[in-house]
């Protein structure tokens, strides 16, 4: 008896290793199982979390940390395998590793690495694991900045490898976008040489690999470590197929690797030339408005003319606050947004790959900010922005005015100050050697939890109409309130026989509530008059006491002004191809567009440049996205502008459009579920007049909103240093 049941036991205890063993498999390779019988098993969150349209990979392998420096180099003891175990462990303590897909890695193959290095330097790095300590060391002297160890060999190809899985899973579809935590990193490596603690090109490597084995056409690499990869710039110098952005601390060459190519004056060569973007750094200390400004008027309308097919980033965060290296000042919160604003590029495929990162607090709450986000959580409010530092300022005009003759979105960007060259190297006035105070330890804010409300949309929609699928259908479930019915006939102006027409109003309004009060994440709402349900939901916020701030973005023919009151509580900014700069105000921004919002191009540059900084700036509680029937916005460039704007107020979006618009209903809602925006197709070159316009509102609105600047401003703010 005894017997038996210890064999029923062992029987059921290897029964669920193997149920567990092949979940975990499943988990990873999900979709070639789909017809598995073991499926119906899962509960409805593992279905969820395996469909390939909302999944993040997560490439990690613990052996990459199975190497570290074997003397002593003040140069490299910074690079230690505790980075990669922090990060890791972060993921898992936060429930984030679970919520992705985790990918194996594998060893990138010779015919791999070749597609970058040369033979001469792969044999060479092939002898490491054999050599002695003082044959490493000897072998090691040779490169700057670097280290090898018998076992780096290897993890150098998981390295590498880890980026041609990530590229694997997004290409096939298996997956939506992902990270690879990795060690060594790749940036800094050259066709022939080690550099910078990094021995293989990992993303470098993994470009040529999507271009040969995916046929990609296009593709972005944003290198947003605080080094200059230009491992990643030689690659690519003459390649117009792949567009290299690269911010970095310089400091007029002072700062390593000390090169005259990285400054903002390297912008490609020969067919290449305009496809190598350079944001030399010249002050530390830089915070988040610094990155996001160089963002909204560099980076992100010049992606956005490229158009990628991929993005990669070279996800360093030694950028970020603490990290001895960087001695920025940007938080950790700060990747959120770089991240979510690259994820409507490319129908939403980036692939992060872990670069640099030293500072073992903020390099984990950094990367799980990015994970986070890649998973599609509400965003973190972008808080207490002001605008760039003088120094930064610039770096933006010095970058602006050398690529305006390669982008049709710079080309109205002010020219280079002929006297003012960033690149002249400064001599340092008070004698060299600053020396460094290593020693008072920096403190800041953990990142606040971002929650995910429990419905994420909800559509308010008539009768007849359905509701798309992933969307809540918004019932009221209260009887509207005397009151409120009062209120609205006032703001409406309807009569009180149109009982039907002021009880939908006042579900709208208790849809607002909802999503004001965070209940709900954004909500949609299908009206037979959005003039109307614009008016009583402006109304409705101006007159409770909260003191949420509300961002309206309105496109549409029709003057609105009069909703305005410049209490600062409320900021509308409308786009049409009416002039009404007449009329504008702090809180009142008419965006004149040449083909009001049906052309795509100068749409989605004015969001870019003028929409998305005064947003960000503004910092509202609510965005309310209003869609008149006039307004002829295109389906893509509506979506991407839904997309964007969920960077805002935590993704608490209103959109209001009216009932005969029923068919966009679905893409809308789409887009507020985080699906990221269908490409726009290369953009047709932007007009004068395109951006013409949206840089005089710019330059007429900078004093106010500082996130607008782009050069160090002649009606004189005293910004700091
Ligand atoms: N303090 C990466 O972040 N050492 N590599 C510079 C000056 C080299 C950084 C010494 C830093 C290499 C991937
Ligand atoms: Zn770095």
């Amino acid at each position: 008896m005894i017997v038996f049941m210890l064999l029923c036991f062992l029987y059921i205890y290897i029964s669920v290793c193997i149920f567990l063993l092949y979940k975990k498999r499943v988990d990873a390779w999900c979709l070639n199982h789909v017809t598995s019988p073991t499926l119906p098993l899962l509960a409805n969150c593992e279905l969820s979390k395996m469909n390939p349209d909302t999944t993040t990979a997560l490439i990690y392998d613990e052996e990459m940390t199975k190497y570290k420096l074997l003397w002593v180099d003040p140069a490299c003891k910074i690079e230690v395998p505790e980075r990669l175990t922090v990060s890791y462990e972060a993921l898992v303590k936060t429930g984030l590793a679970d919520r992705c897909v985790s990918v194996p890695v594998r060893e990138a193959t010779d015919e791999e690495i070749l597609l970058v290095h040369s033979e001469e330097y792969l044999e060479a790095v092939k002898q490491t694991p054999y050599m002695t300590l003082e044959d490493l060391q000897m072998f090691t002297l040779q490169y700057g900045d670097v280290y090898f160890h018998p076992n780096i060999y290897h993890c150098a190809k998981l390295a590498s490898g880890a980026a041609l899985q990530l590229v694997d899973s997004v290409m096939t579809g298996k997956v939506r976008n992902g990270m690879a935590l990795v060690r060594p990193p790749g940036h800094h490596s050259k066709r022939s040489a080690a550099n910078g603690f990094c021995v293989f090109n990992n993303v470098s490597i993994a470009a040529k690999y999507a271009k040969q084995k995916y046929g990609v056409k296009r593709i972005l690499i944003v290198d947003w470590d605080v080094h200059h990869g230009q491992g990643v710039q030689y690659c690519f110098e003459e390649d117009p197929s792949v567009l290299y952005f690269s911010w970095h601390r310089y400091e007029h060459q002072k700062f390593w690797p000390n090169l005259r190519e990285s400054d903002y004056d390297s912008v490609g060569k020969a067919e290449g030339a305009g496809f190598n973007i350079n944001v030399p750094w010249n002050k530390v200390g830089l915070e988040n408005s610094d990155y996001l400004s160089v963002f909204f008027h560099v980076l992100l309308p010049v992606a956005y003319e490229f158009c990628p097919d991929l993005v990669f980033v070279c996800a360093g965060f030694d950028a970020a606050i603490g990290d001895p290296e960087g001695e920025m000042c940007a938080t950790p919160d700060v990747f959120a947004h770089l991240t979510h604003l690259l994820m409507n590029l490319a129908d939403g495929k980036v692939c992060a790959v872990l670069e640099g990162g030293y500072n073992l607090k903020s390099l984990p709450q950094s990367v799980c900010e990015t994970v986070q986000t890649l998973l599609g959580d509400p965003l973190p409010r972008p808080a207490n922005l002001k605008g760039p530092c003088k120094s930064a300022l610039e770096s933006l005009h010095c970058v602006r005015a050398t690529h305006r003759k390669y982008w049709s979105c710079l080309k109205h960007a002010d020219k280079l100050p002929s006297d003012e060259l960033s690149t002249k190297p400064v001599k340092s006035a008070e004698g060299e050697a600053e020396e460094k105070t290593e020693t008072e330890e920096l403190v800041w804010p953990d990142p606040l939890k971002r929650i995910s409300p429990n419905v994420r949309t909800a559509a308010l929609v008539p009768e007849g109409v359905t509701c798309p699928e992933g969307c809540r259908l918004f019932c009221s479930s209260q009887e509207p309130e005397p009151n409120l019915i009062k209120q609205l006939q006032e703001s409406s102006g309807l009569d009180t026989a149109d009982a039907a027409a002021l009880t939908s109003l006042s579900s709208l309004i208790s849809l607002m509530d909802k999503v004001k009060k965070a209940e709900i994440r954004s909500g949609l709402a299908l009206v037979p008059d959005v003039s109307i349900a614009m008016n009583c939901v402006v109304q409705h916020a101006a007159s409770s006491s909260s003191s949420n701030r509300m961002l309206i973005v309105l496109l549409s023919e029709k003057m609105a002004k009069s909703c305005i009151t410049e209490d600062g509580k409320t900021m509308l900014v409308q786009f049409s191809r009416r002039s009404l700069e007449a009329e504008m105000t702090k809180y009142y921004i008419p965006v004149c567009l040449k083909q009001g919002c049906s052309g795509v191009s100068g749409l989605i540059h004015a969001v870019l440049s003028l929409l998305l900084p005064l947003g960000y700036e503004f910092d509202p509680g609510l965005v309310l996205l209003v869609r008149a029937p006039d307004c002829r916005v295109s389906e893509r460039a509506w979506q991407q502008l839904t997309g964007l704007l969920q960077g805002l107020a935590q993704g608490h979006t209103l959109v209001l459009m009216q009932e005969s618009e029923r068919s966009s209903v679905a893409p809308t809602v789409s887009s507020l579920l985080g699906t990221p925006a269908p490409s726009l197709g290369p953009l047709s070159a932007l007009g004068s007049e395109d951006v013409e316009a949206p840089e005089k509102l710019r330059l007429k609105l900078q004093r106010h909103w500082k996130l607008l600047q782009t050069t160090v401003s002649e009606n004189k703010c005293d910004d700091d240093g």
